[in-house]
């Protein structure tokens, strides 16, 4: 952790437009660009819309990354909830090493993105190979890259992907929060009504949001024992066996004994944004990145949306998921 010294914040390093290569900044010259949700501009990569420190990075990472079967990714678009089961994952995952009742868990004095890093985000923002020899097996990473944009390694290997998928409503809302937020301070905040066109255009953060879920979607019905596709809003309302059926597909599955002792409950209860969101670590915490801890914690809840949509932006949106997603047999929850 580290902690501001300044009164005047740089912007997070991801979004940073210096030291880019020269080889980046020929190819921004070229791709199609538009208003940015936190920086100036976003640009269009591979059918992705992103900053351009991200492609510089992204390019990096599919160049370099070699992935390992034992390797797991959890993969989503932004605002689905990715800190959530950042921390559910690690906890889960690491319950033998760092038992869940420990008094000095990890969790409790480090952000979950610190302890499950973004490969385009965070190990390869520099450009650089990233030293990988501190992790230990399995590697737990992720990502926000669409399927077709992950390194090849990761789609010929063996390597397990969680994809977590949340209702593009509170997707939304969340997305607009965290945004205007951290945009720089000498750019207007941004209109809700504005955003929600860009939304709806496939113009958002890793965007656009449908292709990505889309495709996940269908990986995850092809090749169920390579994608677990997981909801937000089922994990609010079955927690338990969400995350059984989490454990069971990462062939980690909590016996009766772990079961009865309060184990899974335990995880929840410490995973729970009441507890991740009160932590010293991400109350006043930062990551390197330079985004402040407390920046992934605000409201929690499934429903938000309400609270800020017009009948016109509801029915504006309703038109453009029923367009995308049917016949696809997916199906949001938003209460
Ligand atoms: P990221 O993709 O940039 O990492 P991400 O963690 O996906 O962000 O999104 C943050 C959202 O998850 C916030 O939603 P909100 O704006 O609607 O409130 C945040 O509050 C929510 N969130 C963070 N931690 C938890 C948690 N433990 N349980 C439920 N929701 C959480």
């Amino acid at each position: 952790m580290t902690t501001s010294q300044t009164s005047q914040p740089l912007p997070p390093k991801y979004l940073q437009e210096d030291d880019l290569s020269e080889e980046c900044e020929k190819l921004l010259s070229i791709l199609p660009k538009e208003k940015g949700w936190i920086g100036s501009y976003i640009y269009n990569y591979q059918g992705i819309w992103t900053s351009p420190r991200v492609i510089q990075a992204v390019i990096a990472c599919q160049q370099q990354f070699q992935a390992q079967d034992s390797d797991i990714i959890l993969v989503t678009n932004p605002k689905s909830g990715t800190t959530w089961l950042k921390s559910l994952l690690f906890s889960l995952v690491n319950r033998m090493k760092h038992p869940i009742f420990e008094q000095n868990h990890p969790l409790l004095v480090k952000n979950p993105h610190d302890l499950i890093p973004f490969l385009e985000l965070r190990l390869y923002l520099d450009g650089q190979v990233p030293n990988f020899s501190s992790f230990s097996s399995p590697r737990l990473l992720s990502s926000h890259l669409p399927y077709a944009s992950l390194p090849k390694s990761v789609q010929d290997s063996r390597t397990k992907l969680v994809y977590l998928c949340r209702n593009p409503r509170d997707t939304f809302i969340s997305m607009w929060h965290y945004s205007n937020s951290l945009r720089l301070h000498h750019l207007d905040t941004n209109s809700i009504e504005e955003m929600l066109d860009l939304f709806c255009k496939g113009v958002s953060l890793h965007g656009p949001f449908w292709n990505h879920v889309l495709d996940y979607w269908k990986e995850s019905v092809e090749k169920p024992h390579k994608v677990l596709f997981l909801m937000y809003e089922e994990i609010k309302e079955q927690p338990k066996i969400q995350i059984k059926r989490l454990a069971e597909f990462l062939e980690c599955p909590f016996s009766m004994e772990e079961e009865n002792c309060g184990v899974v409950d335990e995880i929840l209860r410490m995973c729970s944004f009441e507890n991740l969101s009160n932590l010293e670590v991400n109350v006043n915490g930062k990551l390197s990145t330079g985004v402040e801890n407390k920046m992934f914690f605000r409201k929690g809840e499934v429903g938000d949306w309400k609270n800020y949509f017009t009948i016109e932006m509801s029915e504006k949106l309703n038109h453009v998921i029923e367009q995308k997603f049917q016949g696809s047999g997916l199906r949001f929850l938003y209460n």
